[in-house]
């Protein structure tokens, strides 16, 4: 990549053992490149806070709204009643009506999921309900699982979803939120180290809610058995690469100190004890340590916060560069970040997509371009096309 400006430090001179050779972390200090090769093409405007979205068999895309509304686009159009038979949710701060997906066998049920804060200021939790979609109605809607730890104050949510192959979810729960939301008299945080607390964690679940046999906690006496990860802060973006077998999450830092991580069953990734991440209050190092024994070290850190949130991996030919590529949307750098990956999943470069608003979601369509939500009262969906560049080697 040209201009590539990380400093890759070795995970061995840190914490001092034996590492696996691919143990490094590219760390972000400043803005990337702009990637070439793309138009922005506004499909669907007047979402108000759209979160996420998916497409249906026959093509149309419904769409979240973070105020509580299920949107359909068919034909290209936005259709102007939503869905009804939604839930009730708390739709305040980053709260609301968050992440849907498709249940593996649709097609068959019908079934769809999605996820939501739920409950009130003072009581909240993040909620992952499922209904059966007809039409312009959702019926049968049920609760298959909620977060046991109730919190305070309108952050840290999480939640996307994602199915792995076998058939099972990967859900992402926030840490409960920032300072001085404290959870038994300490600072709430906290419980992303506490197993036995869903905050701060990658969940897997079963489409009913309950947990698989051999989730890697399934049988310990000191943690929910519900948990896949650990020590997350409050993850917006996760996908399942079935290039390299792997999982990838994007995760929010505090002031700096975002993440991208490679996850898996069962591992510690630190937050709050080792981060990169300062306080919003005083910018004050939240950890003197960003790397200690027993904790995964993160793929990439940003240390100007980008915000991550939606994160898809390409796999299309449209954008033959893009192959094998993670896709980060960001809020606040208001760009996606294109992380190009080798084929065993160690970072090469980075550049930006610059979108000019708050991105929300980002996913790979049907037709293998990418779409994108934008994070607005007035927020747009967008779809990136390819137009020659002239950096591209295949380009005339
Ligand atoms: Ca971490």
């Amino acid at each position: 990549m040209r201009r590539l400006l990380a400093v890759f430090i070795m995970g061995a001179l840190i914490i001092g053992g034996p590492v696996a050779a691919d143990a490094q972390t590219a760390i972000i200090e400043e803005d990337m490149p702009a990637e070439g090769g793309f138009r922005r093409v506004v499909l669907v405007s007047g979402l108000e806070h759209p979160w996420g979205m998916v497409w249906l068999p026959d093509g149309d895309i419904l769409i979240t709204e973070r105020p509580g509304r299920l949107r359909r686009v068919h034909a290209g159009q936005l259709v102007a009643a939503p869905i009804d038979g939604l839930p009730a949710v708390f739709a305040e701060g980053q709260g609301g009506l968050l992440d849907i997906s498709l249940h593996p066998r649709f097609k068959e049920n019908a079934r769809l999921f999605l996820t939501y804060a739920h409950g009130r200021g003072s009581a909240n939790r993040t909620r992952v309900a499922t209904a059966i979609l007809r039409g312009t109605l959702l019926e049968d809607l049920r609760v298959v699982f909620e977060v046991d730890t109730v919190k305070s104050g309108g952050q840290h949510f999480g939640s996307r979803m994602v199915w792995l192959p076998d058939g099972t979810m990967l859900v992402t729960i926030g840490d409960g939120g920032n300072p001085p939301v404290t959870h038994k008299g300490e600072w709430i945080r906290k419980q992303a180290q506490n197993k036995s607390s869903h905050l701060g964690k990658v969940l897997r679940i079963q489409d009913d809610g309950a947990t698989p046999a051999d989730n890697p906690f399934a049988n310990a006496a000191d943690a929910q058995t519900a948990v896949w990860s650990y020590g997350h802060r409050n993850i917006q973006g996760i996908v399942f690469d079935p290039l390299r077998n792997a999982v990838w999450a994007s995760e929010h830092g505090a002031l700096g100190g975002d993440e991208l991580n490679r996850i898996q069953a069962g591992q510690n990734y630190g937050w709050p004890v080792v981060t990169y991440s300062r306080e919003y209050v005083g910018a004050k190092k939240i950890s003197d340590d960003t790397s200690r024994p027993g904790m995964q070290d993160p793929v990439v850190v940003w240390m100007s916060a980008i915000a991550p949130s939606g994160l898809t991996l390409y796999t299309g030919k449209p954008f033959p560069r893009w192959h094998g590529d993670l896709f980060v949307g960001g809020l606040r750098s208001q760009d996606i970040r294109r992380i190009d990956l080798d084929g065993d999943g160690r970072v090469r470069g980075q550049t930006s997509l610059r979108i000019g608003h708050r991105v929300r979601d980002v996913r790979q369509g049907p037709d293998e371009l990418l779409y994108v939500l934008t994070d607005e009262t007035d927020g747009s969906l967008i779809r990136l096309e390819p137009v020659a560049d002239p950096q591209s080697p295949s380009a005339p």
